[in-house]
């Protein structure tokens, strides 16, 4: 049995969602965090003493940090086309993950925050300008790898580099504010969108 523990709305369980669907992992999930159970009864702690989702345990083996489970999963299925082997575009693919969850995520945070997650209406809350400006900044540098290096983060095809930052992507296209015209980011959203497991856990209409 493999169980996800995190609510489906979460920017790091969606990561682990829509790699489950890559590699075709089946699981089932339990909804814990913000707005479901909390992560602070025993149960949940007892799986991650931080308290935060996602958590994974497959078949006993109990694994928290998103990206970690990602990579996890990407080698228990042998997929050296999502994860690649070899040292050096390994450590590149880890290098784009970890800026995504780094620099670009917490640019988009407190955005996505004052937008969303503090908004006392969501619909017709703004964006803070020096917040949109930390993360217009990220997402040139998303835009110039992609327009030069692209279509995918790690170049032709699509792999695990693809997913911290399709994630933020689909944030960054879902909230309303104003946003310069990025074409390879723009390009790179439509082809991430092709595949069937970002549809469903990326580019889904949340944000
Ligand atoms: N580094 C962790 C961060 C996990 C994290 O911050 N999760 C957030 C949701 S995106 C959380 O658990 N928030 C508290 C809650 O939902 O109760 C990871 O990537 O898994």
């Amino acid at each position: 049995m493999f169980t996800v523990y995190g609510r489906a709305n979460s920017i790091n369980v969606r990561k682990v969602l829509w790699m489950l669907d890559e590699v075709g992992q089946p699981f089932e999930r339990q909804d814990w965090g913000r707005g479901y159970r909390p992560t602070s009864e025993p149960e949940f702690k007892q799986r991650s003493i931080f308290g935060v989702v996602p958590v994974i345990d497959d078949d006993g083996f109990v694994l928290r940090e998103s990206q970690t489970i990602v990579r996890y999963l990407a080698s228990k299925y042998n997929r050296a086309d999502l994860y690649p082997t070899q040292l050096q575009p390994r450590a590149v693919t880890e290098s784009w993950m970890d800026w995504a969850s780094t620099d670009l995520y917490s640019a988009a945070r407190p955005v996505f925050h004052a937008m969303i997650v503090n908004a006392k209406d969501p619909a017709t809350a703004t964006a803070p300008a020096d917040g949109v400006a930390d993360w217009t900044k990220q997402m040139h540098r998303l835009d110039e790898q992609l327009s030069s290096h692209g279509p995918f983060l790690m170049g032709k095809a699509f792999t695990i580099a693809d997913i911290p930052a399709g994630m933020v992507v689909n944030r960054w296209f879902s909230l309303k504010f104003d946003k310069p015209a990025l074409p390879a980011v723009t390009a790179y959203y439509d082809r991430l969108a092709l595949r069937p497991a970002f549809r469903t856990h990326g580019r889904n209409g949340t944000p």
